[in-house]
């Protein structure tokens, strides 16, 4: 069983300039993401962070239910760029590549990005994004980056629905770790590739982010709300969007949708 989240804990060390500067936490909730909106609604800065140790209701995207145990990582976080609003949904790219990139560097996993919002080891999903905006007259107020991490539990003890796709950090080096640790090895590496994003725009994020994408090249499926595309996954152009090779070698521009890869890729 891990110990209670303690916001003191979690900040102390946070070597970050704005993320994690003022922590909310609570011990269940129905989900992060709403509870940030709530508070980028009332004025909360950037940066502000909130966190749970269960959720009742948090969901992915379509609102698919997202199952949030005990010892899971359930974080969002506040982010108000100034960037125009069809540019937000880049900011999934730049979690993504943080969570990899935590992964990797503080337990040495074998990380592997899937487009959009997955985060996969052992080709299991460990983690899942959820970048919502919150647009008014066409301009972007705000951006919730939200993060389920699977940390401290068995995959297998998730449900059945989902049990047999999923992994986490437990179940992959068979102990638990410091989820504070965790939070905040996070939080500092999405800061740094958030701030470059901003600074010096998302091409070399979606260069170092194609380099974690292990679906590239393959044979992938993609479902999306009026079609199955079947194909080769060429690549992801500047704007986030999957490019997919079809049959006929015409090139699909794809904004939403899940892949899988077909077992019979190289
Ligand atoms: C996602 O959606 O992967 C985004 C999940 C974001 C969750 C975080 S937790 C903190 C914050 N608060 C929220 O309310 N949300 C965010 P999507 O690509 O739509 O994938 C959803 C699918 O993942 C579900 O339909 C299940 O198949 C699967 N799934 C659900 N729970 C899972 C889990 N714990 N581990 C792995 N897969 C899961």
């Amino acid at each position: 069983m891990s110990a209670r989240i303690n916001i003191l804990e979690l900040q102390s060390g946070l070597q970050t300039k704005g993320f994690g500067r003022d922590i909310f936490a609570l011990p269940e909730v129905t989900s992060t993401n709403e509870w940030a909106k709530d508070l980028a609604r009332l004025g909360a800065d950037e940066g502000t962070t909130v966190i749970a140790e269960i959720q009742t209701e948090a969901h992915g995207r379509l609102n698919r239910k997202w199952f949030s145990p005990r010892g899971g990582l359930w974080l969002s976080i506040i982010l108000k760029p100034k960037i125009k609003a069809a540019e937000a949904s880049k900011l999934v790219f730049v979690a993504g590549l943080a969570v990899a990139k935590t992964l990797h560097e503080l337990y040495g996993l074998e990380v592997q990005l899937k487009w959009p919002n997955d985060v996969l080891v052992s080709a299991r999903k460990i983690c899942g994004i959820l970048a919502e905006a919150s647009i008014i007259d066409g301009k972007l107020e705000f951006v919730i980056v939200g993060v389920g991490l699977n940390a401290n539990f068995e995959a297998d003890t998730l449900p059945d629905q989902v049990k047999l796709l999923a992994t986490s950090i437990e179940t992959e080096l068979e102990e638990i770790v410091k989820l504070e640790d965790l939070f905040r090895k996070l939080l500092e590496i999405l800061e740094e590739l958030y701030d470059q994003s901003i600074n010096e725009g998302y091409e070399a994020i979606l260069k170092e982010w194609r380099s974690f994408a292990g679906f590239l090249g393959k044979h992938i499926e993609v479902v999306t709300d009026n079609h199955i595309w079947v194909g080769k996954a060429a690549d992801i152009d500047e704007e986030g969007a999957l490019l997919v090779e079809l049959e006929d070698g015409a090139l699909e521009r794809i904004l939403v949708g899940d892949v899988s890869i077909k077992s019979n890729s190289a």
